[in-house]
């Protein structure tokens, strides 16, 4: 199976990527299923065809441990983590060829927890796995806030120690004058750069210029594309981005 997850922050729009994808996939015939790894969500954009909400219940962790809201995601994630094989078991089952990941709303409980690791270091030795890391356009809008992003990933990365392109999502949402700006950010680094030391109030603007210089330097962040889920505007290229990392041997690159 070719496994690929969307993962970032909360609401960056992992969920409806994975919908939207999913669509997409299924529009050409493509053997596709999709995955619902987020315990606490309440409304999803698609039917998953496996859901961590019939392993995990988020409102009876609520009750019975009298949680608020983040303590009760944490204890929901730490719940997923003893229940990974389970839901490798269920995934083997279906033996679909390509297989979509929705990841939890909130990024750090499942990266920096136990779950997310385990769960993908599991998958990986049967499955070839492929992730996209989700920048939502309000952090484009300035560029020590991309750099931020920039950032977030490259720790995401080596927490989860995967393969991760980056895609911009809610590409409708972006002005053109900002997908300017992005455009040349990506194709002319030292514009970024450029941006950083003119951007007004940057704290410690020297050290922010050379993480980025070293950031965008490493050519494994991809090129950006920028998609929208509500008009799947370029969604083939999310599908593009999952494929690179499927078909290259070495994880890292
Ligand atoms: N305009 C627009 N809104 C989007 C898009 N994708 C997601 N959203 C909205 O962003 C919010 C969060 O999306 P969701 O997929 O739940 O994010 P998640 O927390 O990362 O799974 C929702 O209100 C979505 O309707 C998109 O491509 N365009
Ligand atoms: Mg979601």
């Amino acid at each position: 199976m070719k496994i690929g997850y969307f993962i970032g922050p909360a609401g960056s729009g992992k969920s409806h990527m994975t919908g939207s994808l999913y669509s997409w996939m299924n529009q050409l015939e493509m053997e596709v299923i999709t995955v619902n790894l987020d315990p606490a969500v309440i409304r999803l954009p698609y039917s998953p065809m496996i859901d961590i909400r019939e392993y995990v219940s988020y409102d009876e962790i609520v009750d019975k441990f009298e949680l608020g809201p983040n303590g009760a995601i944490i204890a929901a994630m730490d719940q997923v983590a003893l229940r990974v094989d389970e839901v490798i078991d269920e995934l083997r089952e279906f033996d679909s060829e390509f297989v979509l990941i929705d990841l939890p709303g909130q990024l750090e409980t499942f990266a920096y927890r136990a779950s997310g690791p385990l769960l993908l270091n599991e998958l990986g030795r049967e499955h070839k796995m492929a992730g996209v890391f989700l920048v939502d356009p309000i952090l484009c809008n300035t560029a020590s806030s991309f750099v931020s992003v920039l950032m977030l990933g490259s720790s995401i990365k080596y927490r989860l120690n995967t393969a991760l392109r980056f895609v911009i999502s809610k590409g409708d949402t972006i002005s053109e004058e900002r997908m300017a700006a992005i455009d040349d950010w990506m194709e002319y680094p030292d514009f970024l750069l450029e941006a950083l030391r003119t951007e007004p109030g940057v704290l410690n603007a020297d050290l922010a210029i050379r993480i980025a210089d070293i950031l965008i330097q490493e050519e494994t962040y991809g090129s950006f594309p920028v998609i929208s889920s509500q008009t799947n505007e370029n969604i083939d290229l999310a599908f593009g981005e999952l494929q690179r990392i499927w078909d290259t041997e070495d994880l890292f690159s």
